[in-house]
């Protein structure tokens, strides 16, 4: 790790979206032959991942992502390097779930230790019922397993801190002629700049941004449209929390008016 540059940019976080998960498949003829060469007991193929939500760029400030698999798979402690606008991924063959390892190293000038994330691969839909499964199935029939994750740095050195907000960019733009700053910060400095930010294309998100999509698209359901359907179903379990201890309370009131009586 480089030694810390310059200092830390007091009372600010920069929070930063991204995706981990697995992504499984079983065998079969028609839809996933299995390749050869792959063991007759292995059932599955499968992925695992770190990448930016809508597969926006993350290698400014992730750069490489170790995955330790199952001991019983060859080679099972993984070193993946970032390639600009590409998820770290590995994909494998096998026949059974386990928990993934995956530690993420982040750029040099963050001068920030390493992290460990634990992810459970999961090969079968599972849930109390259909409609449980199914929500874990892909239209294709893909098993996914997906997280979504703010990265948060908080404090971050100045030249990582430069980094960070050197965007906000469309999709696939350059950073010559963007306007300095625009990063997102939960709290802090930060806020102002939002307003020279270029308007978000399709309700997608800009590259060096902490913004997450408006509306669902197929294989990216994080999305403000998520986060509301999400918030409405908090609020309705909270009204009716509400109900029940309203209705509790009142039978308790009921019951020590009654052993009032009795013992009157
Ligand atoms: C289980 N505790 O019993 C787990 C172990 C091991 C998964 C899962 C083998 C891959 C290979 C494989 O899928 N291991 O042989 O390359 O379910």
């Amino acid at each position: 790790m480089a030694p810390p540059a310059g200092k830390r940019v007091k009372g600010v976080q920069v929070f930063r979206p991204f995706i981990y998960g697995t992504t499984a498949r079983p065998f079969d003829e028609k839809t996933n032959p299995k390749p050869p060469g792959v063991p007759d007991d292995h059932t599955h193929s499968w992925t695992v991942f770190v990448k930016g939500i809508d597969d926006v760029d993350i290698t400014y400030w992730l750069r490489r992502v170790q995955f330790k698999l199952h001991e019983s798979i060859p080679n099972h402690v993984r070193m993946i390097d970032g390639e600009k606008g590409k998820p770290f991924t590995i994909s494998e063959t096998g026949w059974g779930e386990f928990e993934i390892t995956i530690k993420l190293y982040y750029v040099p000038e963050s001068s920030e230790k390493p992290q460990t994330l634990y992810h459970h691969l999961r090969l079968h839909p599972y849930g109390r019922n259909e409609e449980e499964k199914e929500a874990m199935r892909l239209a294709g029939g893909d098993v996914i397993s997906w997280v979504y994750e703010e990265q948060v740095f908080n404090e971050p050195y100045e030249p990582f801190y430069d980094i960070l907000t050197s965007g906000a960019l469309p999709p696939g733009g350059s950073l010559s002629n963007r306007p300095k700053g625009g990063g997102k910060t939960k709290g802090g400095k930060g806020g102002k700049e939002q307003s020279e930010v270029a308007a978000r294309s399709e309700g997608g998100v800009l590259e060096r941004s902490a913004m997450i999509p408006m509306a669902n698209r197929p294989s990216h359901p994080f999305s403000r449209e998520t986060e509301a359907l999400e918030i409405k179903k908090l609020k309705e379990a909270v009204a009716k929390v509400n109900d029940m201890s309203a209705k509790l309370a009142a039978e308790l009131e009921r019951k020590n008016q009654k052993l009032a009586e009795l013992k009157a």
